[in-house]
């Protein structure tokens, strides 16, 4: 595996600083210089490992989690570069997207606490039959492994390219798998202004706040993000990937709203030059959101059991007089 390739690379790298080591023991001193070429070489050694993919297969979790910075994946490449063109392992398919390039967004279940999940852009549309190569043939619940992709961070989000320039493929290793769990979180992993140490293993994940309050509206790059507050911390969201919400916020999202559950896709925006640096929690439909208004109050309750009462008098008395005329 590309992640075992990775691994070689460290101990490569403290193979070379023992060495180090016994050469001090031996001459009492080492110059600065050579210390810094070993380290140098001990890099070098790195990066070469980690650009070492052509037929091996990556998780998901070797490719978010292996980061330069605590962000950016190490198998970011450029897609001119055909020795970078990885294998994934893939996962469950928890989210479909039908933007401008559609995407799939893929869990890996074995990996639930963190760095589990990424999303797939599919550029691979057939005009004959007017589908795309992976979108419009997987659902929601399928396991699909990839071949043949390449790793991009956009935005500060990190995606798979699914693009017929590198012939690319996809299989179904299974059908029909259970929903994932949304791993329950807080506002304060997931807070505004960004924290990349508590938010970044999370990124395309699915996961769950509860007990918030909608605050400010219309922020963000497309001036459709909303905050969620609960307690001193604030997430922004956005309903843009949500499949009902007829327009830029689901219907129940205003000002003041008081939400008992949000879930959702966690994906990162980051733009230096527009000054944007925010993740954000994006529902897919409109399960994911469950309102306050959603749950009937006592009132609506006593209707529903006034209504269940009658049902119930009324088959009691239908069955007493099939009684009566037997
Ligand atoms: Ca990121
Ligand atoms: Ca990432």
């Amino acid at each position: 595996m590309r992640g075992g390739r990775f691994l070689t690379g460290a101990v490569r790298m403290g193979e070379v600083s023992r060495e180090g080591k016994e050469r001090r023991r031996g001459k009492k001193t080492m110059s600065v210089l050579s210390i810094r070429t070993v380290s140098f070489l001990g890099l070098v050694l790195l990066m070469l490992s980690a650009s070492r993919a052509i037929g091996d297969e990556l998780t998901i979790h070797d490719i978010q989690s292996n980061t330069t910075d605590g962000d950016a994946s190490v198998y970011a490449c450029d897609p001119a570069n055909v020795d970078q063109i990885i294998d994934c392992a893939g996962g469950v398919v928890i989210g479909k997207f039908r933007g401008f390039k559609p995407r799939v967004i893929l869990q890996d279940p074995d990996y639930p606490a963190g760095w589990g999940a990424i999303q797939v852009k599919d550029w691979v549309y057939h005009s004959d039959v007017q589908e795309w190569e992976l979108y419009d043939n997987v659902e929601i619940g399928d396991w699909v492994s990839l071949t043949n992709v390449w790793v991009e961070e956009f935005r500060g989000t990190t995606m798979l390219h699914y693009q017929s320039t590198y012939t690319p493929g996809f299989t179904l290793i299974s059908q029909g798998n259970p929903v994932l769990d949304a791993v329950e979180l807080t506002a304060a992993d997931l807070a505004f202004p960004l924290d990349h140490g508590a938010t970044e293993l999370y990124e395309s994940m699915v996961v769950t706040l509860e007990q918030v309050v909608v605050g400010q509206m219309d922020l963000g790059k497309a001036d459709d993000n909303y905050e969620l507050i609960q307690g001193s911390d604030v997430v922004w969201a956005a309903d843009y990937m949500n499949a009902h919400a007829g327009g830029p916020y689901d219907p129940r999202i205003e000002t003041g709203a008081g939400l008992v559950r949000v879930t959702g896709l966690v994906e990162q925006y980051t733009d230096a030059a527009e000054g944007w640096d925010y993740y954000q929690l994006c529902t897919r439909s409109r399960d994911d959101l469950l309102a306050a208004a959603d749950i009937p109050t006592i009132s609506q309750w006593g209707i529903v059991v006034m209504l269940l009462s009658i049902a119930a008098a009324g088959s009691i008395m239908w069955r007493r007089e099939r009684v009566c005329e037997a």
